[in-house]
Formats: C-alpha cells, structure tokens, sequence
C-alpha cells in the first residue's frame, strides 16, 4: 500500500486570500448524515438570506444530496488515483484524501469568488479519511485559517444506548485531539428517537454518574473498570459539551447551529475552547 509522505509546512499561501465569514467542516462516522446536514444548513442559511456555499472536499462521493458550489472532484478523480497508484477503491480514497493538500492553491482561488459567505465544507464519508489523516489540520488551517471551525456529527438512533453514546464521545474527543479548534458535537437524526431518549442523552451529558449507571445496567458489569474512570473524566476535562440536535430531513435545530457559528465567528467568547453549558 502506498504511503504518501505528508510533511508540508505551509500548504498553500498560508494566509486566506477572501474575507470568509467562517468556515464549518463537517466530519463524523459514514451515514450519519453529513451530506445532508450541509444541505440543510446551507438552505436554512439562506432562508435567512444569509451567503452561504458548500465545498465538496470527498473525492470518493458518488451520489450528494446537493450541487456543491466548489468539488474537488473537479480537481482529484479517483479513477485516476485508481490507475495512477494501482491501487483499490479503498487505498485509492486514502491517497485522494492526501493528495487534497496539493491543490489547497487551486481550491483557494475557487474559494476567493465566495467572499462575505458561510462555507460549509463535507467531508469524506469514512471519518478517518478527513479527521485522522496526517494533513487534515493542515488543510483546515489553510482552507479556513483562523475561521475554521469542525462540526461532529453523531448518529441519534447509536447514541440512544449508553454504550453508543459513549463510542460517539470517544469519538468526538478524538477528533478534537487532532485539530483543536473550536468544535460542535451535533445529534443529528433526532427525528428518530423519542423524546424521552433525546432526554436521557442531554442528561448523561450533564451527569457522569447517571451514564455510569446507565451504562453498568446495559453491560451487567461486565466492563465496569474499564470504563469508570473514562466516564468521569468526560466530566472533569473539557470534553463535557453541549449536546445540538437536528433533524436534516426535518430542518430542525439549525438556529442553534446557527447562533453557535456567529459566536465563534463574530469573535464570541472563549472561541479556542469546546463549548459548555453554562
Ligand atoms: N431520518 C433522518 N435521516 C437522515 C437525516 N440526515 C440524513 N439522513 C439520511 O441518512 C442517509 C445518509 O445520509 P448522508 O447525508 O448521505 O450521510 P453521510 O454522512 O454524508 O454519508 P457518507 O458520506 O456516505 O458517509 C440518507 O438516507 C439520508 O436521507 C436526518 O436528520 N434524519
Ligand atoms: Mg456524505
């Protein structure tokens, strides 16, 4: 398998040539619905007559719920990955997702027509592929720079087991690890749960010791050590968050999407940190 060495200093030109409003990437494990989240917002965005565009950054996507404004499909064909490298469809969506670092210039330029706008950007659909590849930070910071923000989206119907939800905040601290930039952890498909499950979750993420106890009755103690001390610390470190549903089929949960992007946007407070309840 074909390993791409990955080590440049400053991608592109370093500095955004546009005046972005702010740049939202969305990331999260396959079929959680990021391509549709995108198109929801960006419709709800300019409902609201706000400017607003979508960047395709997923060489692999065949099929998109919307017509993305800027696709680096355009510019990075895995076909020709495919036949370049020899390699499989899968090596071929590794490759692809490095090779997006050496066209940040081309991508810029593109970029530079949205001036004044929102950029909503999807991403791969196996969340590695964006949020676990060496260059990934990198080209946030070189697509977005300081207005760069990651949105995580968990699917609802997983979380709704303690478990579940568990996996998705593991997941979501792992994210954060890599990028450490200002980030959303988003429920989406709320249209699928009840609301006495949308409950419970807003609830464990408020209190450790009730999803400990949640967790311990789903599990029969079987894992109980393994995982107190994780659980707790969820509490103790700043990974304790503020919970957003949505519904994308639904355009539910979008203004609170919203106002979270103006805060960090518009120069809220506290912007280098996860948000908290407060
Ligand atoms: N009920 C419900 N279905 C949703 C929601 N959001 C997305 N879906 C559905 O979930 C499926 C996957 O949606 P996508 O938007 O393609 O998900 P994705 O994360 O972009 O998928 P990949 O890029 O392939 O990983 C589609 O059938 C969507 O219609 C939602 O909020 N509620
Ligand atoms: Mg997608």
């Amino acid at each position: 398998m074909i390993r791409l060495e990955v080590n440049r200093k400053n991608p592109g030109s370093g500095r955004l040539r546009f005046n972005m409003r702010g740049g939202l990437f969305v990331t999260g494990p396959a079929g959680t619905g990021k391509s549709t989240f995108c198109n929801s917002l960006n419709s709800w965005l300019q409902n609201q007559q706000f400017e607003s565009a979508i960047v395709n950054l997923d060489p692999g996507a065949e099929y998109s719920p919307y017509t993305p404004d800027i696709d680096v499909k355009d510019i990075i064909s895995l076909e020709s990955v495919m036949r370049e490298y020899s390699l499989g469809p899968n090596g071929a969506q590794v490759v692809a997702a490095d090779l997006i670092l050496d066209h940040v210039d081309e991508l810029n330029n593109q970029l530079a027509d949205l001036d004044d706008h929102y950029i909503i950007f999807d991403t791969p659909g196996q969340v590695e592929l964006f949020s676990f590849r060496q260059g990934s930070p990198l080209l946030v910071d070189a697509l977005a720079g300081e207005k760069g923000m990651i949105c995580f989206l968990a699917d609802s119907v997983v979380a709704s087991s303690p478990s579940g939800f568990i996996s998705q905040k593991m997941l979501f601290g792992s994210v954060f690890s890599r990028f450490f930039k200002p980030m959303l952890f988003v429920l989406n498909k709320s249209d699928l749960i009840t609301e006495e499950q949308l409950k419970s979750i807003l609830d464990w993420e408020k209190d450790p010791d009730l999803l400990y106890e949640s967790f311990i009755s789903e599990k029969q103690k079987v894992v109980k050590d393994y995982f107190l001390e994780i659980i707790k610390s969820f509490k103790e470190s700043d990974l304790m968050t503020r919970i957003f549903p949505t519904s994308s089929t639904n355009m539910e949960g979008f203004e609170d999407i919203y106002s979270q992007m103006s805060l960090t946007f518009m120069g809220g407070e506290d912007t280098d940190t996860l948000y908290k309840d407060d």
